[in-house]
């Protein structure tokens, strides 16, 4: 399981847009978003640094934790 830090998470709808960047990249991919810690946990096979850039090519830059 991967864990990041999305900083510019802030809302409902930012959680929405995480996910699908994050379902982009591996559809089948489990994404546990955490608003409060500004954290998503994701289920996935694909590379973490797939993910990374999805997330930043959405506007929403993430850093592994
Ligand atoms: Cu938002």
């Amino acid at each position: 399981m991967l864990k990041m830090n999305v900083p510019d998470m802030t809302c409902g709808h930012c959680a929405g847009v995480v996910t699908k960047a994050v379902q982009s990249v591996d559809a089948g991919a489990r994404v546990d978003v955490d608003l409060k810690s500004q954290t998503v946990s994701i289920t996935t096979s694909a590379e973490a640094a797939k993910i990374a850039q999805a997330l930043d090519v959405a506007g929403y830059p993430a850093q592994a934790v």
